[in-house]
């Protein structure tokens, strides 16, 4: 594999420091780097360093495979009783009279599964605005509707920042609330609501919600279940490395107790429609330096994702090049809480064809998945209906690496 050739390479650089040799020391025998060298893996890590390292890492865990899924969103509502400063829904409940507000009944959202009866999708993911009609009773309607209608459907839904709201307001312990999602019919948990756990930035961006510490204990309760979920970090506001990574590193710990997390997804603030909007966003190179350090950091972790909506297609693509294995979903539907907050992909669908494109233009192998990584279908040799005239043309080889 060219990335080990590669990492050989740098560790043979007589001009690598010494504070650098030893941590891609440490990766090339797979043991952990500490809290203090990730903060100097952000201080002082060039691109090109983080992603030898990085891509080594990854090629480790999953090789050339690059994990997408069939999916569509739901997103209950752009309304929302909290406030948190980056997020383009939060003032619209104030103007309940906005011409962009929406609020699905249950009736709306069960006609938005079944429009796609018959399609090859294998998962809807839910996650929207909080309020207080969308209570256990609403949700526990929901997911039994969807799982009586379509069984083999996957529900991947809410945060523990719906959860929090709906048990208090149920009088219901976590536990309690977790044990009935799950007879309810949700399948895995999505990874939003995390933000950053440093209670001081939380305060600042994310006030009122649940805390950090209920975040994780969350998702606890539902990994003792027996149920998976992954997990994001919101970066590029007013954080500083540090933060991101005691965030990290709350994430590993609870990964070392309960392995139940299969994906860390990072989420670059985006700046259009919000209460943040003065603040900059960060550089691509930054982006990719960011994906770099989260493989690095996060051992026990397989997958790092990239949200193509919300980066673009051209740093998704880059990315597979410094740790991230997997892209999301084929997504036509418009993610509305991206689009409102400045994502490149105003309209963000991608068919199975161009996503599969898109993964072997830069030399990867398209891999279908289902929502825990089963292998569904492997597109690297796969010549669509529409290409084929091209191909005999062309005769247009399968991009290969090396
Ligand atoms: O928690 C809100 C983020 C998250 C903005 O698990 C913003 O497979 C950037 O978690 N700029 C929800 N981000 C989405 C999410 C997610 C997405 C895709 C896949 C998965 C998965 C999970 O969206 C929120 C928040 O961190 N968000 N506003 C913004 N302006
Ligand atoms: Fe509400 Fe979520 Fe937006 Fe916060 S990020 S205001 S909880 S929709």
């Amino acid at each position: 594999m060219r990335s080990k050739q590669q990492l050989e390479l740098l560790l043979n650089d007589s001009t690598l420091g010494s504070d650098h040799r030893h941590i891609a020391q440490k990766v090339a025998d797979g043991s952990r780097i500490t809290a203090e060298e990730g903060i100097f893996l952000y201080d002082q890590g060039e691109l090109a360093y983080l992603g030898i390292l990085a891509n080594y890492i990854r090629e480790q865990k999953n090789g050339d495979r690059t994990y997408f899924n069939r999916n569509f969103h739901i997103e209950p509502t752009n309304l929302c009783v909290y406030d948190c400063k980056f997020c383009s829904y939060s003032r619209l409940i104030k103007q309940r009279s906005d011409a962009d507000a929406w609020q699905y009944t249950l009736d709306d959202m069960f006609d938005i599964v079944k429009k796609y009866d018959g399609q090859p999708v294998t998962e809807v993911h839910i996650v929207g605005g909080v309020l207080p009609q969308y209570d256990l009773a609403f949700y526990t309607e929901l997911f039994q509707k969807i799982k009586a209608h379509r069984p083999e459907l996957h529900i991947k839904a809410l945060t523990p920042v719906e959860f929090h709201y709906i048990f208090k307001k149920a009088k219901i312990s976590y536990e309690e609330g977790m044990a009935r999602m799950k007879a309810a019919g949700i399948d895995s948990l999505p990874g939003g609501g995390a933000e950053i756990f440093d209670p001081e930035i939380r305060e600042q961006i994310a006030a009122d919600k649940c805390t950090g510490e209920q975040w994780l204990r969350i998702h606890e309760i539902w990994h003792e279940l027996g149920m998976r979920s992954n997990a994001t970090i919101l970066y590029g506001h007013i954080e500083n490395w540090k933060h991101r990574v005691d965030h990290m590193e709350l994430l590993r710990q609870l990964q070392d107790k309960t392995g139940g997390f299969q994906t860390f997804i990072p989420l670059k603030f985006r700046n259009q429609d919000n209460q943040m909007s003065h603040l900059p966003e960060t550089t691509a190179v930054e982006d990719l330096r960011n994906y770099a350090i989260s493989r690095i950091y996060l051992d026990n972790f397989d997958h790092v994702k990239a949200y193509w909506p919300m980066i673009g297609r051209h740093i998704a693509q880059m990315s597979l090049a410094f740790g991230v294995d997997d892209i999301d979903g084929t997504i036509d539907d418009t993610t509305k809480i991206y689009s409102m907050a400045g994502a490149e992909e105003q309209h963000p669908t991608l068919s199975t064809r161009e996503l599969v494109d898109m993964i072997r233009r830069v030399g990867r192998q398209p891999i279908e998945r289902d929502t825990l990584y089963n292998i569904l279908e492997d597109y690297t040799n796969t010549v669509f209906e529409e290409d084929k005239q091209w191909r005999g043309y062309l005769e247009l080889p399968v991009v290969e690496r090396n």
